[in-house]
């Protein structure tokens, strides 16, 4: 994945504000408390955790295949998920910022379907 261009603050250059200089007037009389910051701090997005639900019928291998192909996961890692959501009804894939996680959900749900399992994924806010 991607470093998300939204995580961090430019750093690169100050942050410039009405108290540097903007604002002074004539006589160099300082004006606090206006808001007037030149570049808004950007937010961090939220993330969403991608949910696996369990069900009698995915074959196991078949979701071993899922999370390998849309989770980048090695087969260990995969093996792992599967039989926690197996043993406990619910697992989490990853946690992405929203669109990233409605795409994978979007990936997995398809690919079942196209394979006629059953197989059902959802997202939470993290
Ligand atoms: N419970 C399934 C079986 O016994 C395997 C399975 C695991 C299905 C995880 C879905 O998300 C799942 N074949």
């Amino acid at each position: 994945m991607t470093p998300d261009r939204f995580d961090r603050p430019d750093l690169s250059e100050p942050l410039r504000c009405a108290e540097d200089d903007d604002v002074r007037g004539p006589g160099g009389d300082d004006q606090v408390g206006i808001a007037t910051k030149t570049r808004a701090k950007p937010k961090k997005p939220s993330q969403f955790k991608v949910l696996m639900l369990n069900d009698d019928y995915t074959p196991m291998e078949f979701v071993v295949m899922v999370l390998k192909r849309f989770f980048h996961m090695d087969l260990e890692q995969a093996t792992r998920v599967m039989l926690h959501v197996h043993q406990r009804g619910v697992g989490v894939c990853g946690i992405f910022p929203y669109e990233i996680a409605e795409t994978k959900v979007n990936q997995v749900m398809d690919f079942a379907r196209q394979n006629q399992h059953p197989l059902q994924c959802t997202l939470e806010k993290a």
